[in-house]
Protein backbone atom coordinates (compact mmCIF):
# COMPACT_ATOMS: atom_id res chain seq x y z
CA UNK A 1 0.00 0.00 0.00
CA UNK A 2 1.01 3.60 -0.89
CA UNK A 3 0.45 6.22 2.13
CA UNK A 4 1.60 9.73 1.66
CA UNK A 5 2.85 11.32 4.83
CA UNK A 6 2.48 15.01 4.29
CA UNK A 7 4.16 17.76 6.00
CA UNK A 8 2.32 21.03 5.73
CA UNK A 9 5.49 23.07 6.85
CA UNK A 10 8.07 23.60 3.80
CA UNK A 11 10.54 22.18 6.17
CA UNK A 12 12.85 19.68 4.25
CA UNK A 13 14.65 18.52 7.05
CA UNK A 14 11.78 18.04 9.24
CA UNK A 15 9.92 16.05 6.95
CA UNK A 16 13.43 13.98 6.76
CA UNK A 17 12.91 13.38 10.45
CA UNK A 18 9.22 12.36 9.55
CA UNK A 19 9.73 9.92 7.18
CA UNK A 20 12.50 8.06 9.31
CA UNK A 21 9.68 8.09 11.86
CA UNK A 22 7.01 6.91 9.69
CA UNK A 23 9.25 4.20 7.81
CA UNK A 24 10.69 2.74 11.19
CA UNK A 25 6.69 1.51 12.01
CA UNK A 26 5.44 0.68 8.63
CA UNK A 27 4.67 -2.70 7.57
CA UNK A 28 7.84 -4.03 5.05
CA UNK A 29 4.95 -4.09 2.24
CA UNK A 30 3.87 0.01 3.17
CA UNK A 31 5.85 2.79 0.78
CA UNK A 32 6.27 5.40 2.57
CA UNK A 33 6.11 8.79 0.58
CA UNK A 34 7.19 11.47 2.71
CA UNK A 35 6.71 15.13 1.28
CA UNK A 36 6.02 18.87 1.96
CA UNK A 37 4.49 21.07 0.16
CA UNK A 38 6.70 23.90 -2.38
CA UNK A 39 5.16 26.97 -0.76
CA UNK A 40 3.98 27.75 2.68
CA UNK A 41 5.48 28.75 6.01
CA UNK A 42 8.27 27.06 7.35
CA UNK A 43 6.76 25.77 10.32
CA UNK A 44 3.51 26.18 11.51
CA UNK A 45 2.69 28.00 15.27
CA UNK A 46 -0.70 29.74 14.97
CA UNK A 47 -3.84 29.89 13.17
CA UNK A 48 -2.39 31.97 10.41
CA UNK A 49 0.12 30.03 9.45
CA UNK A 50 -2.07 26.84 9.97
CA UNK A 51 -4.62 28.64 7.11
CA UNK A 52 -1.89 29.30 5.02
CA UNK A 53 -0.30 25.90 5.13
CA UNK A 54 -3.93 24.03 4.02
CA UNK A 55 -3.02 25.46 0.45
CA UNK A 56 -0.04 23.43 -0.07
CA UNK A 57 -0.92 20.55 1.53
CA UNK A 58 -4.51 20.46 -0.43
CA UNK A 59 -2.51 20.42 -3.43
CA UNK A 60 -0.40 17.69 -2.58
CA UNK A 61 -3.75 15.88 -1.61
CA UNK A 62 -4.78 16.59 -5.01
CA UNK A 63 -1.63 15.18 -6.68
CA UNK A 64 -2.05 12.38 -4.46
CA UNK A 65 -5.70 11.49 -5.91
CA UNK A 66 -4.14 11.30 -9.52
CA UNK A 67 -0.69 9.45 -8.28
CA UNK A 68 -2.93 6.40 -6.87
CA UNK A 69 -2.31 7.02 -2.86
CA UNK A 70 -4.02 4.54 -0.53
CA UNK A 71 -4.17 6.62 1.99
CA UNK A 72 -2.69 10.32 3.75
CA UNK A 73 -1.09 11.39 6.98
CA UNK A 74 -1.18 15.08 7.73
CA UNK A 75 2.10 15.52 9.66
CA UNK A 76 1.18 18.42 12.02
CA UNK A 77 -0.20 18.25 15.27
CA UNK A 78 -2.83 20.93 14.54
CA UNK A 79 -4.40 18.79 12.24
CA UNK A 80 -4.69 21.49 9.38
CA UNK A 81 -6.95 21.22 6.47
CA UNK A 82 -8.11 17.59 7.80
CA UNK A 83 -11.85 17.68 6.69
CA UNK A 84 -10.60 19.35 3.62
CA UNK A 85 -8.55 16.89 2.73
CA UNK A 86 -10.78 14.16 3.50
CA UNK A 87 -13.64 15.63 1.21
CA UNK A 88 -10.83 15.49 -1.57
CA UNK A 89 -9.04 11.91 -0.98
CA UNK A 90 -11.02 8.23 -1.42
CA UNK A 91 -8.84 6.56 1.20
CA UNK A 92 -8.66 7.66 4.88
CA UNK A 93 -6.65 10.89 5.84
CA UNK A 94 -5.34 10.72 9.55
CA UNK A 95 -4.68 13.57 11.42
CA UNK A 96 -1.66 12.93 13.83
CA UNK A 97 -3.53 14.65 16.76
CA UNK A 98 -6.21 12.97 16.79
CA UNK A 99 -4.33 9.68 15.96
CA UNK A 100 -1.98 10.42 18.62
CA UNK A 101 -4.63 11.52 21.56
CA UNK A 102 -7.49 8.73 20.57
CA UNK A 103 -3.93 6.18 20.91
CA UNK A 104 -3.27 7.33 24.07
CA UNK A 105 -6.61 6.95 25.32
CA UNK A 106 -6.66 3.30 24.46
CA UNK A 107 -3.23 2.76 26.74
CA UNK A 108 -4.15 4.82 29.56
CA UNK A 109 -7.22 6.81 31.13
CA UNK A 110 -5.51 9.77 31.44
CA UNK A 111 -2.64 11.80 29.06
CA UNK A 112 -1.55 15.52 28.62
CA UNK A 113 0.56 16.92 25.46
CA UNK A 114 3.54 17.89 25.83
CA UNK A 115 3.82 20.56 22.18
CA UNK A 116 6.34 23.98 21.31
CA UNK A 117 5.01 27.30 21.84
CA UNK A 118 2.15 28.48 24.25
CA UNK A 119 0.31 30.19 21.36
CA UNK A 120 -0.12 27.08 19.93
CA UNK A 121 -2.46 25.15 22.97
CA UNK A 122 -5.30 27.00 22.03
CA UNK A 123 -5.38 25.20 19.10
CA UNK A 124 -4.85 21.49 20.52
CA UNK A 125 -7.58 22.19 23.19
CA UNK A 126 -9.79 23.18 20.26
CA UNK A 127 -9.14 19.22 18.34
CA UNK A 128 -9.76 17.77 21.91
CA UNK A 129 -13.18 19.44 21.87
CA UNK A 130 -13.12 18.59 18.50
CA UNK A 131 -12.46 14.52 19.06
CA UNK A 132 -14.40 14.22 22.14
CA UNK A 133 -11.38 13.31 24.29
CA UNK A 134 -12.15 16.28 26.97
CA UNK A 135 -12.47 13.95 30.11
CA UNK A 136 -8.49 11.94 28.82
CA UNK A 137 -6.75 15.01 28.00
CA UNK A 138 -5.23 16.03 31.79
CA UNK A 139 -3.11 19.07 30.26
CA UNK A 140 -2.26 21.23 27.25
CA UNK A 141 1.83 21.71 28.66
CA UNK A 142 3.69 24.04 26.29
CA UNK A 143 8.24 23.95 26.57
CA UNK A 144 8.29 27.38 24.65
CA UNK A 145 10.57 25.69 21.69
CA UNK A 146 9.92 27.20 18.30
CA UNK A 147 9.13 24.38 15.99
CA UNK A 148 12.63 24.76 13.52
CA UNK A 149 14.59 24.91 17.08
CA UNK A 150 13.61 21.52 17.70
CA UNK A 151 16.41 20.49 15.33
CA UNK A 152 18.84 22.95 16.71
CA UNK A 153 21.05 21.64 19.30
CA UNK A 154 22.32 24.44 21.14
CA UNK A 155 18.35 24.81 22.39
CA UNK A 156 18.82 21.05 24.27
CA UNK A 157 15.26 20.31 23.61
CA UNK A 158 15.21 16.81 24.42
CA UNK A 159 16.02 17.99 28.37
CA UNK A 160 13.87 20.66 28.55
CA UNK A 161 10.63 18.28 27.02
CA UNK A 162 11.96 15.77 28.96
CA UNK A 163 11.67 17.88 32.23
CA UNK A 164 8.14 19.00 31.08
CA UNK A 165 7.02 15.38 30.70
CA UNK A 166 8.09 14.82 33.91
CA UNK A 167 6.50 17.98 35.29
CA UNK A 168 3.26 16.27 33.38
CA UNK A 169 3.77 12.96 34.90
CA UNK A 170 4.07 14.36 38.85
CA UNK A 171 1.11 17.17 38.38
CA UNK A 172 -1.43 15.96 35.99
CA UNK A 173 -2.57 12.15 37.29
CA UNK A 174 -1.78 11.22 33.72
CA UNK A 175 -0.35 7.78 32.58
CA UNK A 176 0.82 8.76 29.40
CA UNK A 177 2.25 11.95 27.09
CA UNK A 178 1.35 12.99 23.80
CA UNK A 179 4.21 14.92 21.91
CA UNK A 180 2.39 17.83 20.32
CA UNK A 181 4.68 18.18 17.23
CA UNK A 182 5.53 15.97 14.32
CA UNK A 183 9.04 17.77 14.78
CA UNK A 184 9.46 16.00 18.08
CA UNK A 185 8.98 11.67 16.43
CA UNK A 186 12.79 11.25 16.47
CA UNK A 187 12.31 12.14 20.72
CA UNK A 188 9.90 9.07 21.32
CA UNK A 189 11.38 6.03 22.12
CA UNK A 190 14.25 7.68 24.58
CA UNK A 191 11.45 9.80 25.98
CA UNK A 192 9.41 6.73 26.38
CA UNK A 193 12.09 4.49 27.66
CA UNK A 194 13.75 7.27 30.29
CA UNK A 195 9.85 8.08 31.92
CA UNK A 196 9.04 4.59 31.74
CA UNK A 197 4.89 5.57 30.38
CA UNK A 198 3.60 5.15 26.93
CA UNK A 199 4.83 8.50 24.83
CA UNK A 200 2.90 8.77 21.71
CA UNK A 201 4.19 10.30 18.78
CA UNK A 202 1.35 10.87 16.02
CA UNK A 203 3.39 10.18 13.29
CA UNK A 204 3.78 6.96 14.22
CA UNK A 205 -0.04 6.69 15.75
CA UNK A 206 -1.28 8.02 12.16
CA UNK A 207 0.71 5.61 10.01
CA UNK A 208 -0.83 2.31 12.14
CA UNK A 209 -3.99 3.34 12.09
CA UNK A 210 -4.06 4.48 8.09
CA UNK A 211 -2.64 0.96 7.14
CA UNK A 212 -5.13 -0.35 9.85
CA UNK A 213 -7.84 1.16 7.98
CA UNK A 214 -6.26 0.22 4.37
CA UNK A 215 -5.70 -3.59 5.01
CA UNK A 216 -9.62 -3.59 6.55
CA UNK A 217 -10.94 -2.13 3.25
CA UNK A 218 -12.10 0.81 4.70
CA UNK A 219 -12.18 4.49 3.10
CA UNK A 220 -13.43 7.81 4.01
CA UNK A 221 -17.49 8.17 3.50
CA UNK A 222 -18.50 10.16 0.23
CA UNK A 223 -22.03 10.55 2.07
CA UNK A 224 -22.64 13.77 3.85
CA UNK A 225 -20.04 16.37 4.50
CA UNK A 226 -17.28 14.50 2.86
CA UNK A 227 -18.60 14.22 -0.50
CA UNK A 228 -15.88 15.72 -2.89
CA UNK A 229 -16.12 19.18 -2.96
CA UNK A 230 -18.83 20.99 -5.48
CA UNK A 231 -17.74 22.24 -9.00
CA UNK A 232 -17.60 25.94 -9.52
CA UNK A 233 -14.86 28.78 -10.26
CA UNK A 234 -12.14 29.75 -7.52
CA UNK A 235 -10.70 33.41 -8.14
CA UNK A 236 -7.20 34.36 -8.23
CA UNK A 237 -3.90 32.54 -6.52
CA UNK A 238 -6.51 29.57 -5.74
CA UNK A 239 -8.08 29.30 -9.33
CA UNK A 240 -6.23 26.45 -10.15
CA UNK A 241 -7.52 24.20 -7.22
CA UNK A 242 -10.91 24.85 -7.80
CA UNK A 243 -12.67 21.91 -7.82
CA UNK A 244 -13.44 19.97 -10.81
CA UNK A 245 -16.65 17.49 -10.13
C1 LIG B 1 3.60 21.79 14.61
C2 LIG B 1 3.91 20.60 13.88
O1 LIG B 1 3.62 19.46 14.21
N1 LIG B 1 4.55 21.02 12.76
C3 LIG B 1 4.61 22.38 12.77
O2 LIG B 1 5.15 23.08 11.88
N2 LIG B 1 4.02 22.83 13.92
N3 LIG B 1 2.94 21.74 15.83
C4 LIG B 1 3.14 22.59 16.88
N4 LIG B 1 2.39 22.42 17.98
O3 LIG B 1 3.97 23.49 16.83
Amino acid sequence: MRIKVINPNTSQSMTGLIRVAAQAVAWPGTVIEAVCPRHGPASIEGHYDEALACVGLLEEVRRGELEGVDAYVIACFGDPGLDAARELARGPVIGIAEAAMRSASYLATGFSVVTTLKRTNVITQHLVDKYGVRRHCRRVRATEIAVLDLENPATDAYRTILAECRRALAEDDCGAIVLGCAGMADLCQRLGDELGVPVIDGVAAAIVTAEGLVRARLATSKRGDYAPPLPKAYDGLVAALAPAG
